[in-house]
C-alpha cells in the first residue's frame, strides 16, 4: 500500500530522463514460492539532459532486492540507498552496464499489475507503472529499450512467452527448461510482456500488404480453444484495415494474443503479445452475445492498431495518455464503422459519451484530454482521455477532411517513428501536412468541460435570407474557472418544408462545417423561399451539447426527414427527453401521468418503417436511460427518473403491442447464427420489441420471453429473453429458469458472468439481498475483477433504481465492498467508487447518504494512492 496522502504530479514538471538505456536483458526463474529477476542494463548518461552525474533513480515497487553490481563488480551497499520510491545509486562514469537481482511474489499479487498469477498461468500487466512491480527501473515511456527476455520455469508451464521473436529454448540441468525472446523494436518498459502456463493455441497466417508472412497465435486454457475464431478473423480484418486505411504494416514475424481470466481492464498492446481479458477474446455462439462478438472485433481491432499508435510512436509522459488512446479508439471506431453500420456505431459511442463522458466532465474529477496533474495515473484512463479524446481526433478529421488527415497521419507516423512524443507533435504534424492553423483547436486538449451551444435563428422574408446565431460557454471545472472559446466544426444542414436538403452555398452544398470559434458568432445564409429547418451538429461533428428551441412538430419532422440518420435519432431523443421531463415534473406535483401521443405516433412509424436499418430502429426506439435523464438534469431526483421511465416503457408497450408483436414475428427467424452485421441488426430490433412486449406484463407476451429463452440455439436470443423474464416475469417461474440457465452453463466462466449481471443489473431482480446472495455464490470471488463487475459493478452502474433506493443501503453497501477491495486490488476499488462521487448533483436526502457513504469509506483506515485520489478529491 502506498502512502495516504500520495504526491501530486505535474505536467508543468517533466523533465529529460537523466539516464537512457541501451538494451534490457531479463532474465527470470519462475518458481512455486518467489520468482527471481536478473536485469542486465546498458546504462548512458542522457546527453541531453546536462552535464555532471547525478545518481542513477530506479523506480521499484515492493521488490526484494538481492544484490546490485556495475560493470562485473558488486556493488558495495554504501553506494545505493533503497528509497521509498525504488533505488538510488552513485553512478561513476557515463556509461556502464548495470546488473541487479530482485525477488517478488506473483503469487500473493492480488493487484494484477506486474507479475501475477492467474488460474495457474503467469501473466504481467505493466501499463502505466506496473513494470516497476518486477524489478528496478526507469518506469517511464520515454526510455525506450531493446528488450531481450529468458524465462526459465518448471515443466508444467510448457508454454513461456514474451515480446518479439522466440531466439532460444532448451533444458536447464535440473530439469526446466526455456525460451529466450528478442524484440528488435526498442520500447518502454509498460509495453513488456511476459506469459507462462499450461495453454492451447490456434494458429493462423497473414500475408501484409507487401507480402510478408506473419504467424498469428491466440493462446488459452484448453477448454477454451474453441472460442478463438471470432477473434482471429477479427484480428486479420484489422491488419488488412490498418494496411488500406492508413498504410500500415505489421513489422514483426509473428503476433500473439493471450487470454487470461483475471484482468482489470479489456486489453493491453505489448508489443507483439498483446493480453487480453478473456471476456474480450473468447466467443462462440452458444455463449456469446452479439453485443459481445462485436466487443471483441473492436477490442482485437484497438490493440492491434497502437502496433503504430502506442508502440511504434509512443508518449513521452503519461499525461500524453490520449496521444495514444484517443488515437486508437478513434481508429477503432472507424473500423467498427466500415464493418458493421456506421450510423449504429456512432449512436452507441455517442450515447456512452454524453452519459458517462458528460457525467466526468461535470463531476469532480473532471480534467482536460491532456490532464495538468494526478496523484495516481491509473485514474486518468478515464472516458475523456479515451473518448472525448477520440472526439478531438475526429473533429480533426473533420476539418482536414478524410485525404488531409491521411497526409497528416503518414507525416506523424513518418517524422516520429520510434520516438516518445507528445500531444502537440500530433497537432504539429497535421498542421504541418495540410498548411493549417490548429492554434485554437489546441484548447480542446488543455480545458476541461463540456462546451454548450445556444442557438438562435431568424428569416427575413424580404430577402430570403436567413441567420443562424451560436454561442458558447463552458462551464467551470476543477481549477479552471474561466474558459476561452473552442474552435467547435458544427456540422449542418437546411431541410425545406418538404424535408429536402437545401443548397447552403454558391457551390450547391447541402452539408456544411461551420467554424464555431467566438463567444458568439452569426452565420448567414441566402436563398431561401421559406424559414428552413436547421439539423444541428450532424453526425454528432463536436462533443458538445447544443440547445436550440425545437418544438415536438419539428423535432418529429426531423425524426422522418433528416438525411442524417445520428440525427433521425438525436430528434428522437430529444422528442423522448422532453416528454419524459414533463412526466417527472407530473409525477413530483402528484399528478396522473400521461404520456404525450406525438411520441406514441412518432415511435409507431418508426417501427412500421421497413426501409431503415432494423439495428437503427432498435436504437430508435430506446428511451434516453435513466443515467442518460441523471446526466441532463439540472439535480437528480432518483425516484422520479425511475418512475417516469418506467411508465413511458409501459405505455408505449401498452400503445404499439399490435405492432411490436407483428415485429417480433417477422423477425423472429430459425437460422443458423452468425455475427454478420445485418443478422445483428435484426436480432436486436427483434429482441428490443420482446422487451417491449414483456414490459406489459401480458401472460402472452411473457410466454414468448419463456419460449424463446426454451429454444434459443445462441446466447443473443437466450439471453434477452432471460432478461425480459427476470425484469417482467412471475418470480417463481424466474428462478426456474436462472436455476436451469445457471445447471446448464456453470463450468463457462463467460456465461456465469453474464448471469450474474442479469441479475443484478435488473431493477426488480437485483434487490440488495439478491446481490449479497450472488456475492456468497461458489463462482464469485472478490479477487477477479469480472465476478467484481459482474455482480457489485452492474448493481452500482446499471440498477439505477435499486442502487439509489431512498434508504442509502445501496451507497452503503457499495462503499463496504469498495473499501474490501482496495486491500486487494487498488485499480478496481477505485473505479467501483466512482458512482458514489456525484453526490452533489442529488436532491438534498439521497445526495446527503451518498456523500456519508464517502465519508465512510475516506474514515475507514488508509487507503490505497488510487482510491485516496478520487475519494479525497470528491469529497472536497
Ligand atoms: C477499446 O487502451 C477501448 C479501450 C490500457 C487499458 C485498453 O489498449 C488499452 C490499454 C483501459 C480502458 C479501456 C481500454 C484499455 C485499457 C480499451 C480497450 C479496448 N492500453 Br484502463
Ligand atoms: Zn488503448
Amino acid at each position: 500500500m502506498k502512502d495516504a496522502q500520495p504526491n501530486t504530479v505535474y505536467l508543468k514538471d517533466y523533465k529529460l530522463p537523466e539516464y537512457l538505456i541501451d538494451s534490457t536483458k531479463l532474465h527470470f526463474e519462475l518458481q512455486p514460492k518467489g520468482t527471481l529477476v536478473k536485469s542486465q542494463l546498458k546504462v548512458r548518461r542522457n546527453p541531453a539532459a546536462g552535464a555532471g552525474l547525478p545518481p542513477l533513480l530506479l523506480d521499484g515497487v515492493e521488490l526484494e532486492l538481492l544484490s546490485v553490481s556495475i560493470d562485473g563488480q558488486l556493488v558495495p551497499a554504501s553506494r545505493y540507498q533503497e528509497i521509498p520510491a525504488g533505488l538510488s545509486i552513485e553512478v561513476e562514469k557515463p556509461e556502464f552496464e548495470l546488473e541487479i537481482c530482485n525477488r517478488i511474489s506473483p503469487e500473493n499479487n492480488t493487484s494484477l499489475e506486474g507479475l501475477y498469477l492467474s488460474n495457474g498461468m503467469y501473466c504481467t500487466q505493466c501499463e502505466a507503472e506496473g513494470f516497476r512491480k518486477i524489478t528496478y527501473y526507469p518506469d517511464r515511456p520515454d526510455v525506450m529499450s531493446k528488450f531481450t527476455t529468458t524465462i526459465v520455469a518448471p515443466r508444467q508451464y510448457p508454454v513461456l512467452l514474451s515480446n518479439g521473436n522466440e531466439i532460444e529454448r532448451g533444458a536447464t540441468e535440473d530439469g526446466r527448461h526455456f525460451v529466450t525472446w528478442e524484440d528488435p523494436f526498442a520500447k518502454p518498459a509498460y509495453l513488456f510482456a511476459l506469459v507462462a502456463g499450461d495453454l492451447q493455441r490456434v494458429e493462423d497466417s497473414y500475408t501484409t500488404a507487401s507480402g510478408r508472412q506473419v504467424t498469428l497465435q491466440i493462446y488459452t486454457e484448453a477448454k477454451n480453444i474453441g472460442k478463438c475464431a471470432h477473434a482471429m478473423r477479427s484480428l486479420k480484418k484489422a491488419m488488412r484495415w490498418d494496411e488500406e486505411v492508413y498504410g500500415r504494416e505489421y513489422d514483426l514475424d509473428i503476433f500473439m494474443i493471450v487470454a487470461v481470466d483475471h484482468f482489470n481492464m479489456g486489453a493491453m498492446e505489448n508489443k507483439g503479445l498483446n493480453i487480453f481479458n478473456s471476456a474480450c477474446v473468447l466467443a462462440s455462439p452458444e455463449t456469446a452475445t452479439d453485443a459481445t462478438f462485436q466487443r471483441i472485433e473492436a477490442i482485437v481491432a484497438h490493440e492491434y492498431f497502437h502496433n503504430w499508435s502506442g508502440n511504434r510512436v509512443t508518449c513521452r509522459d503519461w499525461f500524453q495518455l490520449s496521444l495514444k488512446e484517443g488515437f486508437t479508439v478513434f481508429r477503432d471506431a472507424e473500423f467498427s464503422a466500415d464493418m458493421n453500420s456506421r450510423a449504429v456505431k456512432r449512436i452507441e459511442d455517442v450515447s456512452l459519451l454524453r452519459t458517462q463522458q458528460f457525467a466526468e466532465d461535470a463531476g469532480p474529477m473532471a480534467h482536460p484530454v491532456r490532464p495538468d496533474s494526478y496523484m495516481e495515473i491509473s485514474n486518468f484512463y478515464t472516458l475523456t482521455v479515451y473518448e472525448k479524446g477520440a472526439e478531438v481526433v475526429r473533429m480533426i478529421h473533420t476539418l482536414l477532411g478524410a485525404e488531409g488527415f491521411r497526409k497528416g497521419s503518414d507525416l506523424y507516423f513518418d517524422r516520429h517513428d520510434g520516438q516518445a512524443v507528445t500531444c502537440e507533435d500530433f497537432v504539429k504534424a497535421m498542421e504541418d501536412a495540410n498548411g493549417v492553423d490548429l492554434t485554437q483547436f489546441r484548447r480542446w486538449y488543455s480545458q476541461a468541460g463540456t462546451p454548450v451551444l445556444d442557438v438562435t435563428d431568424s428569416y427575413d422574408e424580404a430577402s430570403g435570407s436567413y441567420t443562424l446565431t451560436v454561442r458558447q460557454s463552458c462551464p467551470p471545472t476543477p481549477g479552471q474557472k474561466e474558459k476561452l472559446p473552442f474552435h467547435i466544426p458544427l456540422a449542418l444542414g437546411l431541410l425545406s418544408a418538404e424535408g429536402k436538403d437545401l443548397p447552403l452555398d454558391e457551390a450547391g452544398n447541402t452539408q456544411l462545417v461551420l467554424p464555431v470559434t467566438e463567444a458568439e458568432q452569426t452565420f448567414h445564409f441566402s436563398g431561401f423561399a421559406e424559414k428552413p429547418l436547421p439539423s444541428l451538429l450532424r453526425g454528432f461533428s463536436a462533443p458538445v451539447k447544443v440547445r436550440y428551441d425545437y418544438s415536438s412538430e419539428q423535432l418529429l419532422f426531423l425524426m422522418r426527414n433528416d438525411s442524417d440518420a445520428f440525427n433521425r435519432w438525436d430528434a428522437g431523443q430529444r422528442l423522448a427527453f422532453a416528454a419524459l421531463g414533463q412526466l417527472q415534473k407530473d409525477y413530483r406535483n402528484g399528478k396522473t401521468l400521461q404520456l404525450q401521443p406525438e411520441l406514441v405516433e412518432a415511435y409507431r412509424s418508426v417501427l412500421r418503417n421497413r426501409d431503415l436499418d432494423p439495428a437503427l430502429v432498435a436504437k430508435m426506439l430506446a428511451l434516453p436511460s435513466e443515467q442518460t435523464l441523471a446526466e441532463e438534469a439540472e439535480r437528480i431526483d432518483a425516484e422520479a427518473i425511475i418512475e417516469a421511465r418506467k411508465f413511458a416503457r409501459h405505455a408505449l408497450a401498452e400503445a404499439l403491442k399490435e405492432d411490436l408483436l407483428e415485429s417480433y414475428r417477422r423477425l423472429h427467424k430459425d437460422k443458423p447464427y452468425s455475427p454478420e452485421a445485418a443478422d445483428i441488426a435484426e436480432r436486436s430490433l427483434k429482441n428490443t420489441c420482446l422487451d417491449y412486449l414483456c414490459a406489459t406484463e401480458d401472460a402472452d407476451a411473457l410466454l414468448l420471453a419463456q419460449q424463446q429463452f426454451d429454444k434459443a440455439a445462441n446466447m443473443t436470443d437466450c439471453a434477452a429473453a432471460l432478461a425480459a423474464l427476470v425484469n417482467y416475469g412471475n418470480e417463481t417461474d424466474v428462478d426456474k429458469s436462472l436455476e436451469t440457465f445457471y445447471e446448464r452453463w456453470k463450468l463457462d466462466t463467460q456465461v456465469v458472468e453474464l448471469w450474474f449481471s442479469l441479475q443484478s443489473g435488473s431493477a426488480r431482480w437485483g434487490t440488495l439481498e439478491r446481490v449479497q446472495t450472488l456475492m456468497a455464490h461458489p463462482a464469485f470471488e472478490l479477487k477477479n475483477p469480472n465476478k467484481v463487475r459482474a455482480v457489485i459493478g452492474a448493481f452500482a452502474n446499471r440498477n439505477f433504481a435499486q442502487f439509489h433506493r431512498t434508504d442509502g443501503s445501496g451507497f452503503e453497501f457499495v462503499a463496504q465492498q469498495v473499501i474490501a477491495l482496495d486491500k486487494l486490488n487498488p485499480q478496481i476499488a477505485a473505479r467501483l467508487v466512482i458512482p458514489l462521487t456525484r453526490w452533489k448533483k442529488y436532491s438534498s436526502a439521497l445526495g446527503e447518504k451518498m456523500r456519508q457513504s464517502l465519508e465512510s469509506v475516506m474514515q475507514s483506515g488508509k487507503l490505497s494512492a488510487d482510491l485516496y485520489e478520487v475519494v479525497s478529491k470528491s469529497l472536497q
